[in-house]
């Protein structure tokens, strides 16, 4: 932060927000008649793993690991491999256990799974040793979805028509959504950066969406027939479903719009499927190459605050900061003078501040005359904005003001932030 002067100060605070990096996208799919764990790339389906003998359900990706998970219902097994196929292994198995949702956490070694038997929401080490009930009462869990954010465990009820949120230790259980609204819920994905969790509903054969506390729910797209395994993809602000009647896989924006079928080949009967944006596998906003240059993996989340300095990972890589130095923050500097814009010189607030080039979220000035109350308004009444300086990665935004269009008496306080 800095402060220009008594009258206008400048504060650069920014939230964390979605879009696409680049095109190429990934999708892993347990493709049930075809007893195959296939790797979909850009539409075209490649089998990974033959999966003969395995009634299969689920599918999750570990991105740390780099392995694909999957629920063998067959053989009461969740099964994981390489992701380019190999080492095969059994990760959990009991007798009877019906295997629905795997959320892999690689980060705290915790592989979180619903047991449709036992009617249980568990947890093990990913090796599958330590496990241990998070919940039990369940009446059929079908999908797991982990807000990483806020550290919480979202699960759909499909016996009781419900989706119930917990803590990562199976604290603080409660119900946010249930009823006809959302009748035979089955797949869930979150966007903890949006506040925002979709649902599949095979009974109401809609994609729905609503705040992660259940407000708003709103049909997102109706008229489909059994939708199942739903996932999100911030990077390409899309959803993608698998639609278990036709075999289709479904895309369209985060809004419902453009809702489409994308693929030729279909997967009758399928159940799980989960998409990685190739560039982001591990779906925290910043980009692998960059996590692996900075951390040497892909250990820091974009929300995380690796150099203490009270600036996200996600925030320092926006505004071209250095996240493993403390003493390196984005600066936003403020200045005040006199300008001539044609029609005489006017008092002037200029704004400067670094801007990636790539960046997929656009830049945005707010400002607000009271720290205390009110709230941050969008500003654009602005004489000039320009790019300079540009290098590599990034450029300089200056951005000049006519300071005469507000109260001199008045303190002002300027942000950026990134939006979608
Ligand atoms: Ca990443
Ligand atoms: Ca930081
Ligand atoms: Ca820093």
């Amino acid at each position: 932060m800095q402060v220009a002067s008594a009258r206008f100060g400048a504060i650069a605070l920014f939230f964390a927000l979605l879009g696409s990096v680049c095109a190429g996208e990934l999708h892993y799919l347990a493709d049930r008649d075809g007893s195959a764990v296939q790797a979909v790339s850009n539409a075209a389906p490649s089998e990974l793993v033959d999966a003969s003998g395995h009634l299969l359900w689920s599918v999750a990706y570990d991105p740390h690991a780099d392995h694909v998970y999957w629920s063998d219902l067959a053989n009461g097994a969740i099964r994981r491999c390489n992701s380019d196929g190999t080492s095969v292994t059994t990760v959990v198995q009991r007798a009877g256990a019906v295997y629905r949702g795997i959320v892999p956490d690689g980060r705290h070694n915790r592989l979180y799974y619903l047991d449709s038997e036992s009617n249980t929401l568990n947890v093990a080490a990913m090796d599958g040793s330590d496990e241990t009930v998070l919940l039990s009462g369940l009446r059929r869990p079908n999908d797991l979805a982990l807000d990483p954010l806020n550290g919480k465990l979202y699960l759909t009820d499909s016996g009781q028509d419900k989706v119930i949120c917990c803590d990562t230790n199976g604290g603080g259980e409660q119900t946010v959504l249930s009823g006809a609204a959302i009748d035979g819920v089955w797949g869930i994905a979150l966007i903890p950066e949006r506040g925002e969790m979709y649902l599949s509903a095979h009974g109401t054969n809609a994609i729905l969406r609503a705040g992660l506390d259940g407000s708003a729910l709103t049909n997102l797209v109706t008229g489909m027939e059994t939708p199942r395994g739903l996932t999100a993809d911030p990077h390409h602000q899309s959803l993608y479903w698998v639609e278990a009647e036709s075999g289709s896989v479904y895309s369209a924006k985060l809004d419902g719009s453009e809702s489409a079928a994308i693929m030729t080949n279909t997967f009758p009967g399928s159940r799980g499927l989960v998409s990685y944006e190739s560039t982001d596998r591990d779906g925290d906003l910043l980009p692998d190459t960059w996590e692996i240059a900075q951390f040497g993996s892909l250990d820091q989340a974009g929300s995380d605050d690796y150099d203490g300095d009270l600036l996200s990972n996600l925030a320092e890589h926006l505004f071209g900061s250095s996240p493993t130095n403390s003493g390196d923050t984005m600066p936003l500097i403020m200045t005040e003078g006199l300008q001539d814009h044609g029609s005489g010189p006017v008092p002037t607030i200029t704004l400067c501040y670094e801007e990636r080039l790539d960046a997929w979220v656009s830049y945005a000035t707010r400002y607000r005359t009271n720290l205390l109350a009110g709230s941050w308004a969008l500003f654009t009444n602005t004489v000039d904005s320009v790019l300079t300086n540009v290098s590599g990665e990034a450029g300089t935004r200056i951005i000049t003001i006519d300071a005469s269009q507000f109260d001199g008496n008045a303190p002002h306080f300027f942000r950026v932030d990134g939006d979608l």
